[in-house]
């Protein structure tokens, strides 16, 4: 299942490109709606979203990043593209009074797809610190 492929991407650096449900979206075997995309990155809509605007930015290839804790030097080029992107979106949704960031990284941070997402959250009032 899906659960068990997160679970074991995320006890198994081995196991750090197992395929997610992000891979499925990439492909489009299953549907999402899409903000932006190039080459190396696709922006989708969070399927559960906690404000106005939640919007998730990938990798198109995992590299191995099944989460940021998994970073290595030669991910350093698609790690500040993804956050640049994030910016592109943000623009593009109008959040121009400020939004939020996030990386959730490892059961303790609450990540629960095991390929590197980034999450930018907006259009209402964020609050510090987070839950
Ligand atoms: O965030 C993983 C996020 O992925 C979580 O906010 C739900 C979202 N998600 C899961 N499946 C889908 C699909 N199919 N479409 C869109 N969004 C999805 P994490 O930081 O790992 O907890």
């Amino acid at each position: 299942s899906e659960k068990d492929a997160a679970l074991a991407a995320a006890a198994s650096p081995a196991a750090a490109d197992t395929p997610t449900i992000f891979d499925k979206i990439i492909n489009k075997e299953i549907p999402s709606t899409v903000v932006y995309e190039d080459d190396k990155v696709l922006a989708f809509r969070d399927i559960e979203p906690q404000a106005p605007t939640h919007i998730l930015i990938i990798p198109k290839v995992k590299d191995g990043l099944s989460g940021l804790s998994k970073a290595e030097e030669r991910h350093i080029e698609i790690l500040g593209y993804l956050l640049y992107i994030a910016k592109v979106v943000a623009k593009q949704e109008g959040l121009d009074d400020g939004f939020r960031i996030v990386i959730n990284d490892g059961p303790k941070g609450c990540q629960s797809v095991y390929h590197l997402h980034i999450h930018l959250i907006g259009g209402r009032q964020m609050n510090w610190p987070p839950g």
